[in-house]
């Protein structure tokens, strides 16, 4: 019986969960949710998660952007990610209000940023056709050829491109999502 706990032998204190209440803007019971998930994911009981846990999550495992989505919990070539710096990245999916600040976590900004670095596969600050290519790919899957997904990449980026650099910066893909709401878009990549 005891086995099963002993496990987690770690607990999140009071003054982490405040700290990252003020970062996240979570409540404290949804603080309180997301470390029980995190537990859960963290089956080993290590303290912290690996890139193979997040395989092991459902939502990841079966959507087509898992792996770039697994990307971003591990910038900088990290290979452990703990609890704070799991709730912070998680809090970006939080919806924006009316009166969320243009710094908050969760803000549109942030949302924008956070799916441009999802489209820039190999995080060189810029999105191209190859990365416009692999996203294409991994969305439409084997239902579209190399031929055909080359003319669509090819197609986005002349869209999208106006100073006809060969790239998309952040500016002109924040132009192309202005009208578009970027708190729905990212629904499709909630997992909760
Ligand atoms: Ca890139
Ligand atoms: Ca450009």
């Amino acid at each position: 019986m005891g086995y099963a706990f002993s496990k987690h032998y770690y607990q999140i204190t009071d003054d982490e969960i405040k700290t990252i209440k003020k970062e996240t803007g979570f409540s404290t019971s949804q603080v309180k949710r997301l470390f029980n998930r995190f537990q859960h994911i963290d089956c080993d009981g290590r303290g912290y998660l690996l890139r193979s846990d997040f395989e092991n999550i459902n939502e990841v495992a079966l959507n087509p952007m898992g792996d770039k989505l697994t990307d971003l919990f591990f910038p900088d070539n990290a290979t452990k990610v703990h609890f704070p710096e799991f709730a912070k990245q998680f809090a970006v999916f939080r919806p924006v209000k009316m009166n969320t600040p243009g710094y908050a976590v969760n803000s549109r900004d942030a949302k924008l940023k956070f799916l441009y670095s999802l489209m820039d596969g190999n995080k060189d600050g810029k999105v191209d056709r190859e990365d416009v290519y692999e996203v294409l790919e991994l969305m439409m899957g084997a239902k579209v050829d190399a031929e055909q997904l080359n003319l669509i990449a090819a197609r986005v980026i002349d869209e999208a491109d106006t100073n006809q650099d060969g790239v998309i910066s952040i500016h002109e893909f924040q132009k192309i999502t202005e009208e578009l709401e970027v708190g729905v878009k990212m629904s499709f990549i909630s997992f909760r």
